[in-house]
């Protein structure tokens, strides 16, 4: 029989759940669609160039998608489901203290490491997990019921893990057990047709709109998926042509002249979906929950840790300078970036604030190459291409949670967070979890050992600071 080996497995389930949330949400259907159009005019426009960060063929399938759960135990099993198909847990962020919004919750996402897994099938999932004993949310009462009724639920019926074992220890499923297993794995990410508890899910509400929708409901959903766009300013006005109501702005990086960096995201506001709701009389009627929406991202490229403080303070003086919600804040944003961010690749590069590979060049020099490896740039032997960002932004991450919000919930500042990070996160679920930073480096060391036992040369300036 037929062998679906990891990859086309990955592939397989982000159709499917893009199949799912089509029907679920119909505006995503529009989303795709307008996306389409955008990528096909920035290719028309600007041709090669458009392809500089992945092949068109990449960027139209690449997607990715959020998911929320109530605790490590969840966190763990949907790290099995993810490991069968290829994608391992990669990067922290903690939402907890985020502008301009705090979330109880901190994230990891699922996506393939390696760099030709993600252009065979770029899918990722940022997933979320409630943290019930930050006091800064949550009462210890409310902590107790809450965890109480999380481990209550089964999210993954015991069929699914036990196949999404298989498949990672086998690096597939035979064709009818990869059938099972997609059935399954999507159906788990379903919205379920079961009755909300209206008097719990409203107390939970109070406290965050994010925490009812994670610990206020027996199942868990797809929130989002997300495509790629090349223009996400031209996405964001076509959306509004069509009459799709667009969160304030778009998060991240603002549009300018210069190199696009990281990523920038922008969505169209949650929808009103019919839900069943139990009154605590036990009758059942229909009711609606607000709390799906359609994400679109742009990305850029992936900066160092030098680039990425930064980029960090660059934002900080747009706070500054936009203090009282300016409402001129894209305009500011251009301003400072034209004062503080390198206005070329080349400049990113020379700097070292940003990640790259490096191609040798076929009409290079003929003379012996040179042993450094500004000269071998500088004079044409080696061409730095920029790595894409392959991760999330936390702030662009709490921007879009908080947006698509009906209301703020309630924070006490003065009370203790519990601690939590990558270490914490790796040992709950029995995973190592990878920083992003490190597999920008060592791609970027790959290429330079590559290129450089290519060219009889030694290269040793792996860690690009400041050349
Ligand atoms: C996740 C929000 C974060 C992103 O792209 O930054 C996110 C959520 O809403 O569950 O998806
Ligand atoms: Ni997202």
């Amino acid at each position: 029989m037929t062998h679906v080996g990891t990859t086309s497995l990955r592939a397989e389930f982000a159709a499917r759940l893009s199949a799912l949330y089509g029907t679920e949400v119909p505006a995503y259907t529009t989303l795709v669609e307008v996306a389409h159009d955008v990528n096909q005019r920035v290719l028309d426009r600007d041709g090669a160039a458009a392809e500089r960060l992945g092949t068109i063929a990449r960027v139209t399938r690449e997607r990715h998608g959020a998911i929320r759960v109530g605790s490590p135990e969840e966190l763990a099993q949907v790290a099995r489901v993810f490991g069968a198909l290829g994608m391992q847990p990669t990067g922290f962020y903690d939402l907890r203290d985020a502008q301009p919004q705090a979330i109880p919750v901190v994230s990891t996402a699922f996506r393939p490491v390696d760099r030709d897994e993600l252009a065979r099938n770029p899918f990722r999932v940022f997933t979320s997990m409630l943290v019930p004993e930050d006091r800064r949310f949550f009462d210890s009462d409310l902590e107790q019921r809450l965890k109480a009724f999380i481990r209550a639920r089964w999210l993954f019926p015991d069929e699914l893990m036990g196949l999404a074992d298989q498949a990672e220890a086998e690096g597939g499923l035979d064709r009818v057990a990869a059938d099972r297993f997609l059935d399954l794995a999507a159906g788990a990410f379903a919205l379920s047709p079961e009755p909300v508890d209206r008097a719990w899910y409203a107390e939970l509400a109070r406290v965050s709109g994010v925490a009812a929708d994670i610990g206020g409901v027996t199942t868990t959903h797809i929130n989002h998926l997300t495509p790629r766009v090349l223009d996400i300013d031209d996405l964001y006005r076509s959306m509004q042509a069509r009459g799709i109501t667009m969160i304030d702005r778009i998060q991240g990086p603002p549009r300018w002249e210069g190199p696009d960096v990281l990523l920038r995201q922008t969505s169209f506001r949650a929808l009103d979906e019919p839900r069943l709701f139990r009154d605590p009389d036990g009758s059942v009627s229909q009711g609606a929950l607000r709390v799906r929406f359609g994400e679109v991202e742009a990305r850029g490229i992936a900066l160092t840790p030098a680039g990425r403080d930064l980029y960090d303070a660059a934002v900080a003086t747009v706070d500054q300078r936009a203090r009282g919600g300016a409402s001129d804040r894209d305009e500011i944003a251009g301003e400072v970036w034209r004062e503080l961010m390198p206005p070329s690749e080349r400049d990113l590069w020379q700097r070292g604030l940003g990640f790259f590979t490096y191609r040798p060049r076929d009409d290079h020099p003929a003379a012996a190459p040179p042993e450094s490896l500004a000269e071998l740039v500088d004079s044409g032997w080696l061409e730095p291409e920029p790595i894409v960002y392959e991760d999330f932004l936390p702030r662009s991450a709490a921007g879009i949670f908080a947006s698509n919000l009906t209301d703020a919930g309630s924070v006490a500042a003065e009370q203790g967070g519990a601690e939590r990070d990558a270490g914490w996160l790796a040992e709950r679920i029995g995973r190592p979890v990878h920083s992003p930073e490190e597999l920008y480096r060592a791609e970027s060391a790959a290429s330079l050992r590559a290129a450089g036992s290519r060219l009889g040369v030694e290269l040793t300036d792996v860690d690009p600071v400041r050349r």
